[in-house]
Formats: structure tokens, C-alpha cells, sequence
């Protein structure tokens, strides 16, 4: 009997309000964010770190594509392995895993976030020549963008976005040549994985509205500049995300001035398959390489992974995911 009254009152208005060809004023419902752990980021990144360096052709490599694979299907994504053969600087061939992971793969208004997840071979930028021909632990190239997404995955399953996010975990970044190298178009022997994918997205005709690139977004007191092949392609978005984070705290961080024009994967997303992306990318106009004392050393290590940047970081693109509506 109670029921049935209920259902009166809430259902005949309802039908009313819709006849009466008044318009009706949708109430927004208040979107909650997730709350980010960088505690759960954390240990992803010591995680990746556990299988050692990530690179190429590598027991580690394949250890940890499965592991991150694994990973993002448990949290609910549609996951492909994307394989191919890349040929390196050095002729090399490079047997590349790219790891895309879909969430909400049916929804039409998407964004694209990405990540680099192998590591460097070679420690070249070490101040001591000894440790060149050491592997990076890139414990920040690499396995920090990695764990702020894999995060966010995990709260993607807890509260699906409205929107679709593709999350790819491109690999093949980090082997390109350094100063030494006499060839051509040395550029273009970096991000071998995102060039790939570019050329040949997971799904056919594949697009988003924009892609966000995390590069080394672990760093103690990191500070993120607009990169300026962000700027030309995607000014927008580095709006939009740098604004987020200062509205968050996260001002000191985001800085909202001119950075370097780097090269990275989100120069293919934008030159090869039009995507307007963006890099978020530690950078620092003081230091001699643009990027942190231990960028390319033997000291990119977990001492140097703090979690209030990851914190920074994932939070800030939380909220810009969870407040992204369908077109
Ligand atoms: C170059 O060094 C040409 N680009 C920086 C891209 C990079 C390397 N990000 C991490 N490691
Ligand atoms: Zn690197």
C-alpha cells in the first residue's frame, strides 16, 4: 500500500510536467570526484621498478607487459597488446609492447591518456662515463606516469567517467640515440612505440578529443611548464588541466609559464593521427638538460619518486576526467 503511493506521487508528475510542454530545467547532479591515492600510485611505480629495467626485447620487458596488462583487466578494461617489430638507431630490432586499455569503450566522447613504460638502456647523461653503458631505473622516466594511470584505472572501475578513456602504455620511448649519433633525423629514433601506434591505432579510424602524456611526473618539487609543441597544437588543454591544478593547490607545481619544446610521444599523437595532445613533462628552464639532475643516470631511483607529486598529478587529472560531459 505504501509502495503504491509513492509510485503515485512521483510517477504522475513526472508524466504531467512532460505534457504540459513547459520546459523543464534538468538539475545537474554534482559530480564527485574520486578521491586519488598516491599511496596505491606509489607502489605501482615500485612495482615496475621490482621487475628491473624495462627494457626491449628484455625478460623484465615481457615480466612487466603482463603485469600491466593484468592489471588494467582487473580493473574492467578492454585490453589489447599491441606487438610489432621497430627498427632502433643502432638496427636494432625492437620487439615493442604497446598496452592500451579501454574503459567504456562503447562511449563515443573520449580522452586519451598516455604513458611511456620502458626504460632507458643506457645511463648516458651519468656524470660518471663508467655507469654509461648501465641501465636506467627509471624509477621517474617511465614508471611514474605508469603508476599515476594505473591509479586512475583503478578508479575507473570503482566509478566509471561519464566519457571513454583510453589509457596506453606505449613502449620504445626511451632507446633513442644521444649526442654521438651521426645519422639522420636523430629525433625521430625516439617514441618508436607511439609512432607505431599512431600509424596504426588499436581501433580502426580511432580519435579522441584530446590526449594527455604523462612523462616523468614523480620528481620531488617537479615543476610542469607549458611544452611548447603542447602549446602549438593543444593550447587549449594546457589550459585546461593547468587551471585545474591551480584551482586544486597544485599551483606550484603546474607553473603556468613557457617551457622547452621537447621531443616526446605526444609530438606523433599530434603530427601523425591528429589527436591535440598535450605533455605534462618535469621541466626546468634552470637545469643543463631542461629535465631533473638524475634524468638518464643511474639515479633515477625510488628516493627520488615523492608522493605529493604523484598526488599533484593524478588528482588534477581526476578532476579533469570526471568533469569531461559526453557530447
Ligand atoms: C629527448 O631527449 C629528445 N626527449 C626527451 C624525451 C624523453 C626521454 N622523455 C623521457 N626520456
Ligand atoms: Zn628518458
Amino acid at each position: 500500500m505504501k509502495k503504491y503511493v509513492f509510485l503515485l506521487f512521483v510517477v504522475f508528475p513526472l508524466v504531467a510536467c512532460n505534457q504540459s510542454a513547459k520546459p523543464v530545467k534538468s538539475v545537474e547532479k554534482a559530480i564527485v570526484v574520486p578521491a586519488f591515492s598516491a599511496d596505491s600510485a606509489y607502489e605501482y611505480v615500485q612495482k615496475q621498478v621490482d621487475f628491473g629495467p624495462r627494457i626491449p626485447n628484455s625478460n623484465s620487458q615481457i615480466a612487466c607487459a603482463n603485469y600491466l596488462s593484468d592489471k588494467l583487466k582487473t580493473f574492467g578494461a578492454e585490453v589489447i597488446e599491441q606487438k610489432s617489430n621497430l627498427m632502433a638507431f643502432d638496427g636494432t630490432t625492437l620487439k615493442s609492447i604497446n598496452i592500451v586499455g579501454s574503459f567504456n569503450p562503447k562511449a563515443e566522447t573520449r580522452v586519451l591518456l598516455f604513458s611511456h613504460w620502458d626504460s632507458r638502456p643506457w645511463a648516458d647523461n651519468d656524470p660518471n662515463p663508467a655507469n654509461h653503458k648501465k641501465p636506467v631505473t627509471g624509477a621517474n622516466d617511465g614508471a611514474s606516469g605508469v603508476g599515476v594511470l594505473l591509479e586512475m584505472a583503478r578508479q575507473f572501475q570503482i566509478q566509471q567517467p561519464t566519457i571513454g578513456v583510453d589509457i596506453i602504455f606505449v613502449d620504445a620511448e626511451d632507446y633513442g640515440p644521444n649526442h654521438e649519433f651521426t645519422g639522420a633525423n636523430a629525433e625521430d629514433f625516439w617514441c618508436l612505440g607511439t609512432q607505431y601506434w599512431a600509424k596504426n591505432p588499436h581501433k580502426v579510424s580511432y580519435t579522441a578529443k584530446y590526449g594527455i602524456l604523462l612523462d616523468m611526473v614523480g620528481g620531488k618539487q617537479a615543476t610542469f611548464l607549458r611544452e611548447q609543441i603542447s602549446e602549438q597544437y593543444a593550447s587549449n588543454i594546457l589550459d585546461k588541466v593547468w587551471s585545474q591544478a591551480s584551482s586544486l593547490g597544485f599551483g606550484q607545481y603546474f607553473v603556468n609559464q613557457k617551457g622547452g619544446m621537447i621531443t616526446d610521444d605526444h609530438v606523433y599523437v599530434n603530427k601523425l593521427i591528429g589527436i591535440p595532445s598535450i605533455d605534462i613533462i618535469q621541466y626546468d628552464n634552470n637545469s643543463g638538460t631542461g629535465f631533473a639532475s638524475y634524468w638518464h643516470t643511474i639515479n633515477d631511483t625510488m628516493e627520488n619518486v615523492d608522493k605529493n607529486t604523484l598526488n599533484a598529478v593524478g588528482t588534477t587529472l581526476m578532476h579533469v576526467i570526471y568533469n569531461e560531459k559526453a557530447n
